[in-house]
């Protein structure tokens, strides 16, 4: 990376800091700069992608095809092409530097820069922010773009210090890599995580042991190489492509749901619909089958059906198709995000691979050289720790933030998550956030989401530089409406039944609370319409 002067300790003011250069800091940093923002990035990582620095584990690729999962500027897309129909991460990052290289973005990013807290001035309506190597930077606004995914989940197991070997959690896994050949290897967890360490490393440890709490509803990925030639002869049509992905509902452009209801069809056709979406892959048989999956039992258990009777028949042992897709759904179907798979099920039949069912036999400790269950002793060379995320509230919580009158998260959070849109919080003035706690985020394709939301943030950034406006807050009683329509929109889904991440139900302790918004075209109607109604539910001034 070149050498860049620092903005720390100076007089100078920024106009904004945005924290993060994933798609979300990437995208603001370039339309910010291009409005005539003074903007820099404090990006914790050595290099720009966020999520796909830190998920450098065996395995590790986004689970939306492409070209969704980019951005939709020309400059950036006219010259690029991928290998992989779902690439991996180190393909992602290559895509970073692509995206850093076009768009000149490294010269206003500070790397290896973590941000440790931040406080509101209400005299100068700005934020002071500390960084962990001591430094602080003044800034008019600040924008988070932190992801979902910042605050890794490592469970308090009993011991967990005294492992001997290595032992990492999927999102610290060692940049230099660790080789897994030959090797004993235990993961805990079945999350997308755990699910793709899990491949990989079935294909060359000389033992695998999977500890399940919850079995995954893994779906088939259908992963496939594409060639350049045919993705620049299609590059005609992907303005349209991405014009269609930012009004869908997945998100996606390509996956769009039956608007009749699962249960209201003739069974031979449900059993067309399903197959169709099973053979085209990816998220198109969670989101792409009947609009009614997430929202009506019986339609949802005859996906859950479907999905188990495949699976089943991938597996040889009895015991393991019921551990692995049992009879009965744990959870409603696609209500834990289900994962994609490109050979999950196959390696359990192979011998190098076992499972172990924590519910059935809890892990007692770690120990010095492996698991101890209540029935089994289990020795390792290497520990993977697939065990989830603190997502989008605890990205937040970790940091140390004073708002207005120095009033922090835990109170203004104290009975609950609040934002106005999930773009601001009370209190918390010109602090803005993307792809945050109760927006789409979970719902909502990472790029696509970066511009629609990214767009926003720009729209009222300059509107409040063109009326002359030093200060954007949200409102408590918009905030309130915002959590108690969110948890309305919720008791319409199955989405509450699932202890999942979308619930806070991952973390003990934590409120559970639907932290996502289910609905990506209805949200980004009632930004329009904030917007267009003198942002409504914000105090400017
Ligand atoms: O995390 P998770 P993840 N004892 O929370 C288990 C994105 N992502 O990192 O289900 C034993 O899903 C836990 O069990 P249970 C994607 O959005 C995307 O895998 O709570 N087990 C679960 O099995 C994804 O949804 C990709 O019962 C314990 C696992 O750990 C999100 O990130 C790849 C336990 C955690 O699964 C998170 O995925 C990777 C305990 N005490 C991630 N505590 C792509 O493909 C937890 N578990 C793009």
């Amino acid at each position: 990376m070149a050498e860049r002067a620092l903005t720390a300790n100076t007089s100078d003011v920024l106009d904004v800091l945005i924290i993060g250069a994933g798609f979300n800091g990437a995208y603001q940093l370039y339309r910010l700069r291009e409005a005539g923002f003074n903007v820099r990035i404090y990006e914790a990582g050595d290099r720009l992608g966020g999520i796909w620095y830190w998920n450098c584990y065996p395995g590790a690729r986004v689970d939306t095809h492409v070209p969704n999962y980019e951005l939709s500027i020309e400059a950036v897309w006219k010259d690029w092409n991928w290998s992989e129909r779902f690439p991996g991460w180190d393909e992602l990052r290559r895509y970073f530097e692509h995206v850093d290289k076009t768009l000149d973005l490294s010269k206003d990013i500070e790397f290896n820069t973590w941000v440790s807290g931040a406080e509101f001035d209400d005299t100068t309506n700005q934020w002071t922010v500390h960084t962990a190597d001591g430094r602080s930077t003044q800034t008019r606004f600040l924008i988070a773009c932190m992801g979902f995914a910042a605050k890794a989940y490592i469970p308090e197991f009993e011991g967990l210090g005294d492992f001997e070997g290595p032992c990492h959690h999927t999102a610290h896994w060692p940049q230099d890599g660790l080789d897994m050949t030959g090797k004993r290897v235990g993961i805990i967890g079945t999350g997308a995580s755990g699910v793709q360490v899990a491949q990989e490393a079935a294909a060359v440890a000389s033992h695998v042991t999977v500890f399940q709490r919850t079995p995954m509803i893994a779906l088939p990925m259908r992963q496939r190489k594409l060639d350049a030639e045919t993705q620049t002869k299609n590059k005609a049509g992907y303005p349209a492509l991405f014009r269609q992905r930012a009004v869908s509902t997945s998100s996606i452009h390509d996956i769009i749901a039956d608007e009749r209801g699962a249960k209201e069809v003739p069974d031979e056709v449900r059993q067309a619909v399903f197959e169709v979406a099973w053979q085209k892959g990816g998220f198109h048989f969670w989101v792409g089958t009947f609009a009614d999956i997430l929202q009506d039992e019986q339609s949802n258990l005859m996906a859950y059906e479907f999905w188990r009777d495949k699976t089943r028949a991938r597996l040889n042992d009895p015991w393991l198709k019921e551990k692995l897709a049992p009879t009965k759904p744990m959870h409603p179907f696609g209500c834990k995000r289900p994962s994609l798979e490109q050979n999950f099920y196959d390696i359990f039949n192979q011998d190098n691979v076992s499972l172990v069912d924590v519910r059935e036999t809890p892990i007692t400790r770690i120990t010095h050289t492996g698991i101890d269950t209540s029935a089994d002793t289990y020795d390792f060379d290497i520990l993977v720790l697939a065990t989830g995320f603190d997502t989008s509230t605890g990205c937040f919580t970790q940091l140390d933030l004073k708002g207005s009158s120095g009033i922090g998260l835990d109170q203004i959070w104290a009975d609950g998550v609040k934002t106005q849109l999930g773009y601001a919080i009370p209190h918390m003035p010109n602090l803005m956030m993307l792809y945050g706690p109760q927006s789409p985020t979970a719902f909502c394709n990472g790029p696509t989401c970066a511009e629609t939301q990214g767009d926003w943030i720009v729209r009222c950034l300059t509107d409040l530089r063109a009326r002359n406006l030093s200060r954007i807050e949200a409102t408590d009683e918009a905030a309130v409406l915002w959590a108690d329509h969110l948890a309305e929109v919720g008791e319409g889904t199955l989405l509450p039944q699932a202890d999942s991440w979308y619930m806070g139900a991952n973390i003990p302790g934590k409120r559970r609370e639907l932290l996502y918004y289910p609905m990506v075209p209805a949200y980004l109607q009632a930004c329009e319409e904030s917007a267009a109604n003198d942002y409504e539910g914000f105090e400017l001034s």
